[in-house]
């Protein structure tokens, strides 16, 4: 199997589980400032390992719930076996599984799957961005007025820097509409998809952004860090867009 069909079949297999404990009574633990960790999300973990393992043995492994797994040292996974735990924890249906490789610190490959809604999202450099097989671009709107845009923060952050809610206040004022929906691999993939102009994240981690950026680039968007500058993973932050609002969503927070 190659790259693709590993992720896909990983992908699959690990929401199938997650959908499982959905709505069901689950040992919830908190992570302190990095929130709750679910029986879900430690499972979904061990399928995608098992996975890729047995596939590529010697690919390194970076994912939420355990020590990194130093490996090649040019493919490297990244994965985040249940993104939107917080939502998940709460039998509110917006969550997702999200597994990238990254190819000498590339992404090449990104899938994130919504077990809910049967959507796999799936982005392979150079190749363009889909859904379910069939391509997808950002939308065309270039309007702030006329965006539907969505936020992530995590609560620390909201405690510690007033800015955030300053913020976030003059992006609902400015757009349509605001969301802070809570699964960060989910919302980039939307922007992909055209269901959403505009996603702002002040603080992830790789594997929250590491599928999902690739899925929107590939579908024609763009992603800088807060202030427009260049992207990365290790960045922590991101705007990404439809492109054609970018500036005014700057702008709305100079
Ligand atoms: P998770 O569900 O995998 O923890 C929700 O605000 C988004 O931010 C989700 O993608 C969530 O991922 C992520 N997230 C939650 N707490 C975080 C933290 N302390 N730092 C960075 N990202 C976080
Ligand atoms: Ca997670």
């Amino acid at each position: 199997m190659d790259f693709k069909e590993v992720a896909t079949k990983a992908a699959l297999k690990a929401g199938a589980a997650v959908r499982e404990g959905f709505g069901r009574p689950l040992s919830v633990e908190s992570k302190g400032v990095e929130g709750v960790v679910t029986e879900s999300d430690f499972l979904s973990e061990r399928i995608i390992k098992e996975e890729i393992r047995s596939a590529f043995p010697g690919h390194g492994i970076l994912s939420e719930e355990s020590p990194e797994e130093k490996g090649s040292l040019t493919y490297r996974w990244i994965i985040d076996p249940l993104d939107g735990t917080t939502n998940y924890s709460h039998s509110f249906p917006h969550f997702s599984v999200s597994i990238a490789l990254e190819e000498k610190g590339q992404v090449v490959l990104g899938v994130v799957f919504d077990p809910l809604r049967d959507e796999l999202f799936l982005a392979e450099a150079g190749k363009g961005a889909r859904l379910n097989g069939k391509a997808i671009h950002v939308s065309r709107t270039g309007e702030l007025g006329k965006s539907l845009l969505a936020s992530d923060f995590p609560k620390d952050l909201a405690a510690k820097e007033g800015g955030i809610f300053r913020d976030f206040a003059a992006l609902s004022r400015k757009a349509q509409a605001l969301r802070r929906a809570g699964s960060a691999a989910l919302e980039l993939c939307y922007v992909a998809a055209g269901r959403l102009e505009g996603y702002r994240n002040p603080r992830f981690h790789a594997w929250d952004a590491a599928a999902g950026s690739l899925v929107l680039t590939e579908a024609g968007g763009m992603i800088t860090d807060l202030e427009g500058g260049p992207f990365s993973l290790d960045s922590g932050e991101c705007l990404a867009t439809n492109g054609l609002i970018h500036e005014r969503v700057l702008e709305a927070l100079a």
